[in-house]
């Protein structure tokens, strides 16, 4: 549904209809379509710039392991057309370029005040109008707040003792400072999630020595990422429309080819004609190699298999071998796709140091003590060690719903919300890509367009009926969430720790935070609230 620029104002005593928290990839868009619907918005970035994840996360070898050509936005045909990925995979550069193109292209940085941080939004219950306050001292009174602060925005404290009195420099993948020079450097990387295992095998071409401290070896695959030829560009610009509306069908949001067997009754050599097939395609799809990989454990295994034989024979020692080879079920821990990094291991600079078997100590002002009292000395820390996924940036901020309740105590003991994208008792402020969104499991890109455009047309349908306010009922997001864990229990996944789960996060509930059902039945949800007068809300 699309509203005419010449829409009547609002009529509560709110500065601007919308206040959108973020500008990447969600909130850029949100800015735009808003906009385009006749609405006021003003937008808050804690960047100097555009980007979101995609601002900060600079690290060496920072890539999207979703393929460029997904990995993008589908509003707009024209702009689809203007802008040519040079890779299958593209750097964060050349996202970050991307987004900034965008922000031009649609002039959407005037709307946003960059450098400030979002301190608290307060619903006012008499007014129904939300107060935003941010910590440059500009308040917005506004009748809806969209958080599009992103799933994966908020490190994680690493609380490893004595690492503040590290003579060297400690630096984060997430925050990677840009005169970091690792030329000669005796370096240790904390972490093997996708920023770690992207990241090693570049520090390593440039450090005297590389150790990697793996707490967990990880599931990878290998990204063969490559230019794209012209050809490709040029039959992906004709075919783009089709390509959107066949991937948007897809579980995953990519369009992949489906196996013509069954795993459990087809014979070895077809399955693993298939998984080599699927292998050579490479990155983040060998997780749809299989349709049922994920709640089959039989099939997860046949899979698992199959890339811990890949990954033991690329790595020549025997010893590390075993180390490096993962032991909880394949995709359990976001996959990762990678370009060299079991490889790396079999460099004489390179040392993996294996922090289950020994833990890290403490952190002295030479470098890193381990349990057995050894010691790895050291020039740079770097900490790939994740995000307090989810909620940690909501949770760092105030913000009370109806009857003044904050959202930490509404979280404290589980992440109640509605569809991933809404919360009972906090009206009229909805969220990007939320805990119980499909996002992290999906493309993420057009997940958060589906988002934007679903807050554009409630707040059309709102406007349109003379409703002021909208949040789900306690029960449906009572039934949300425990269709969430129902879903996830049927699946691998809460059988690993895992940033899915809360695990990595001291404190925070264990539960699955996704919605594992895939696109299609995620937004069947949406469809099904908007064509039958939101049944799962209370309007006011
Ligand atoms: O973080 P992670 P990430 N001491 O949480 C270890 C997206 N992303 O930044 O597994 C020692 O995955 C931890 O060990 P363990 C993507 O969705 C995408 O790499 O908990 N180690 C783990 O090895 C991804 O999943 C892209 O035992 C500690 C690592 O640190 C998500 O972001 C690129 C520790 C953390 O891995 C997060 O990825 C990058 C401690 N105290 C990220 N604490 C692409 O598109 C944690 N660890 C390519």
């Amino acid at each position: 549904m699309s509203i005419p620029n010449d829409r009547p104002a609002a009529t509560t005593s709110a500065d601007v209809d919308v206040v959108v928290i973020g500008a990447g990839f969600g909130g850029l868009y949100a800015v735009h379509r808003f906009r385009s619907d006749g609405l006021s918005v003003r937008g808050f970035e804690r960047a100097p710039d555009v980007g979101g994840t995609w601002y900060w996360n600079r690290y060496p070898g920072c890539r999207c392991d979703i393929e460029s050509i997904y990995y993008s936005y589908s509003f707009s045909e024209e702009l689809q057309q203007e802008w040519t990925w040079t890779h299958r995979y593209a750097t964060q550069g050349e996202i970050l370029r991307y987004l900034r193109y965008v922000a031009d292209r649609f002039d959407l940085r005037k709307e946003f005040t960059f450098n400030t941080s979002v301190t608290s939004a307060v619903f006012d219950d008499d007014e129904q109008v939300w107060t935003v306050s941010a910590d440059n001292g500009e308040v917005f009174r506004a009748r809806f707040v969209l958080m599009a602060t992103g799933p994966l925005s908020t490190p994680i404290d690493p609380k490893i003792p004595g690492l503040a009195d590290f003579a060297g420099v400690v630096a984060r993948t997430s925050q990677w400072p840009d005169d970091l020079d690792l030329e000669g450097k005796r370096v240790g990387i904390i972490g093997t999630g996708s920023s770690g295992i992207q990241s090693a095998p570049v520090i390593a071409e440039q450090a005297a020595h590389l150790y990697v401290f793996q707490r967990t070896a990880q599931y990878s695959i290998p990204a063969w990422n490559r230019a794209y030829t012209e050809e490709e560009i040029a039959r992906i610009k004709a075919e783009y429309p089709q390509m959107r509306r066949d991937a948007w069908e897809t579980v995953g949001g990519i369009i992949y080819e489906q196996p013509d067997h069954d795993p459990l009754t087809a014979s070895s050599e077809q399955r693993e004609a298939w998984l080599e097939k699927a292998w050579q395609r490479g990155g983040y799809l060998m997780l749809a190699s299989y349709p049922n990989v994920i709640f089959d454990e039989r099939v997860n295994a046949i899979v698992g298999e199959f890339v811990k034989k890949k990954i033991r024979a690329k790595v020549h020692d025997p010893e590390l071998k075993e180390r490096l080879t993962p032991s909880y079920p394949f995709g359990a821990k976001r996959l990762c796709a990678d370009t060299n990094y079991f490889e790396t291991f079999n460099r004489d600079d390179v040392t993996l140091v294996d922090i289950k078997e020994n833990p890290i100590d403490h952190v002295d002002a030479h470098g890193i003590v381990l349990q057995d009292g050894s010691r790895v000395d050291l020039d740079v820390i770097i900490l790939a060690i994740g995000f307090h996924a989810f909620t940690g940036t909501l949770l760092k901020m105030e913000v009370r719903g109806r009857g003044g309740l904050t959202i930490q105590e509404k979280w404290a003991n589980s992440t109640g919300n509605y569809l991933g994208f809404s919360i009972a008792g906090f009206p009229n402020l909805f969220m990007v890509n939320g805990p119980g969104s499909v996002g992290v499991l999906y493309n993420m890109v057009p997940a958060s367009e589906q988002h934007v455009d679903f807050v554009a047309d409630t707040i059309a349908y709102l406007d349109s009926h003379g409703l002021a306010s909208i949040e789900p009922s306690e029960e449906a997001e009572r039934n949300w969430c425990a269709h969430l864990l129902e879903i996830a229990d049927q699946t691998i996944y809460p059988k690993a720790n895992t940033w899915y789960m809360g695990d990595n996060v001291p404190g925070k509930p264990r539960e699955f935070l996704a919605y594992a059902g895939g696109g299609p039945a995620y937004f069947a949800h949406f469809e099904k609230e908007a064509s039958n007068g939101y049944p799962g809300f209370v309007l006011r």
